[in-house]
């Protein structure tokens, strides 16, 4: 509902399409303004990166004795994934690793963000290692020292060892042990050149798109209370896996160590400070019998503790566990990673409570449904991660899936990319201007690659991949990114670049 006086611009506030975008062109103002280092808050060693995952890109699923994933087996369930696709082939990254590097080489990214297959290197999950699955990842650090670009691993990016889930998997307590010795591997194999590591990826989405919606791999559908558990012993795995890499790490000091998540951001309607303290409170609620929220996931893992409102919500389907868990679940990190995509909007309701603004009709939308696009997400999301867990941070994902095409002319032509990470980029620009500690920011992706259940539906590259042949094609963006970054995020105030205010769907 309205409030008299208050102008439709500003009451829409960064909730509805004209204002979430022009928040960015703000964002950029306030920069600009009495800043003769306009659009460079980029710290001098910001680490400008793209991201993939094993699973998504590599294909070569039954080569050198590779042990079968989940998602291996997810992909042959009917009607499980658009069009009946599957991960077998993806970009063949296995046998194109070279080409892929030296493009990152002309883009000229400092960091690669790659995840290991578990059951390429450990068939079985545990037990006897496939010294060939080792090879290719030793092949793939080789290139990437030779082209001066520093290895980000991710430990775990869905493809779960099918022997596991056969042995009880997330629901096993067990399986932080497993997951704990498949790390240890990696690091006693890898870390003469891996530095930066990151034990799982967004446990949002392996433990709940896979064991409660069953729309992602193993595509169970848990009671609620054995999904905590495969949760509780998530994140249980998670902290096994630092210690391991601590212990295991040639170099612990230079070792960073870090937790991804699928960050759910909540931004707030407008700047009023009743708004923002609307936005802070929802971002880390636990409310509803889903996993589309942060604190459970995040407050185990950093605080030592499950978050009240959760856990009053949950009752007695919470999982039994020793008290001891909790305190072996905090670890120290280095760093939370976040994946940011887009926010929910939310003001103060006539009630005090924040109250969930509805999408404006024909919002501005990625090719895949779930993705609004909301600028100002990076700058509050981790304005607000920042404040509950006072960790440096690092973006790593951020991308816009476009149903993207070779034009005639034979280039990949994909202005909304551009003009999405343009806003976003400068969302995140005013962020660590405001004194949020964010050490570097990956695009979600390298290459166009398998998404998930919707198959090769969505393109999320930089490079356009062609699937009948595995040609590869930089789109526009990878040119308007390898400017950004060679100009350490100067040129997204250029004048000549794209003027973030005037560009209005
Ligand atoms: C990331 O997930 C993944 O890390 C990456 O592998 C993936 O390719 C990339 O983003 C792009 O999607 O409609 O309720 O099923 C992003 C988080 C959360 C996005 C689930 C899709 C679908 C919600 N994902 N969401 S639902």
């Amino acid at each position: 509902m309205r409030e008299p006086g208050v102008s439709r611009r500003k009451f829409l506030g960064v909730s509805a399409a004209s204002l979430a975008l022009a928040s960015s062109a703000r964002g950029a103002a306030k920069s600009d303004k009495g800043d003769k280092d306009k659009g460079n808050s980029f710290p001098k060693d910001f680490v400008w990166g793209v991201a993939t995952a094993s699973y998504q890109v590599e294909g070569a699923v039954s080569e050198d004795g590779r042990g079968a994933s989940v998602w291996d087996t997810f992909c042959k369930r009917k009607g499980a994934i658009f069009d009946g696709n599957t991960g077998d082939t993806a970009c063949d990254h296995y046998h194109l690793f070279k080409e892929d590097v030296a493009l990152m080489k002309t883009l000229g990214v400092k960091s690669y963000r790659f995840s290991v297959s578990w059951p390429r290197v450990l068939p079985n999950g545990v037990g006897a290692v496939n010294g060939k699955g080792l090879d290719f990842y030793n092949r793939l650090l080789d290139e990437l020292g030779k082209a001066g670009i520093t290895p980000m691993c991710t430990v775990f990016h869905w493809d779960y060892p099918e022997a596991l889930y056969k042995r009880g998997g997330w629901l096993n307590r067990d399986s932080a042990d497993w997951f704990a010795e498949y790390t240890a591997l990696l690091a006693d194999k890898f870390s003469d050149r891996v530095k930066l590591w990151v034990t799982q990826n967004e446990p949002q989405c392996f433990i709940g798109l896979g064991h409660l919606d069953g729309v992602h791999a193993p595509g169970d559908k848990l009671k609620f209370g054995d999904y905590l558990l495969a949760a509780h012993n998530g994140m249980r795995a998670h902290a096994k896996a630092v210690q391991a890499l601590r212990a295991h790490a040639k170099d612990p000091k230079a070792t960073k160590v870090g937790y991804v998540l699928a960050a759910q951001i909540a931004q707030p309607a407008s700047d009023k400070p009743e708004d923002v303290e609307a936005a802070r409170a929802a971002i880390f609620a636990v409310n509803g019998r889903h996993e589309w929220n942060n604190a459970w996931w995040t407050d185990p893992v950093v605080l030592g503790k499950y978050p009240e409102d959760g856990v009053a919500e949950y009752g007695k389907d919470m999982p039994k566990f020793k008290p001891s868990d909790l305190e072996d679940m905090k670890q120290p990190i280095d760093f939370l990673g976040l994946n940011i995509y887009k926010a929910d909007s939310y003001k103060r309701g006539a009630d005090g409570k924040p109250e969930h603004l509805k999408i404006p009709d024909g919002y501005p939308r990625a090719g895949s449904d779930w993705q609004i696009i909301t600028p100002a997400s990076m700058y509050w999301g981790p304005r607000f991660f920042h404040e509950r867990y006072k960790l440096p941070l690092s973006i790593t994902e951020n991308g816009l899936a476009v149903r993207d095409q070779i034009f005639l002319d034979g280039k990949v032509h994909d202005p909304p990319r551009i003009d999405f990470m343009h806003r976003y980029l400068l969302e995140l620009a005013r962020a660590i201007k405001d004194g949020v500690p964010v050490t570097g920011y990956y695009a979600w992706s390298l290459l166009d690659n398998f998404e998930w259940s919707d198959g090769y539906k969505q393109r999320f590259g930089l490079v356009y991949v062609d699937y009948q042949n595995q040609k590869r094609v930089p789109k526009d963006s990878f040119d308007w990114y390898k400017k950004v970054i060679a100009t350490n995020g100067k040129s997204l105030s250029d004048k000549n670049a794209v003027p973030v205010d005037k560009v209005t769907p």
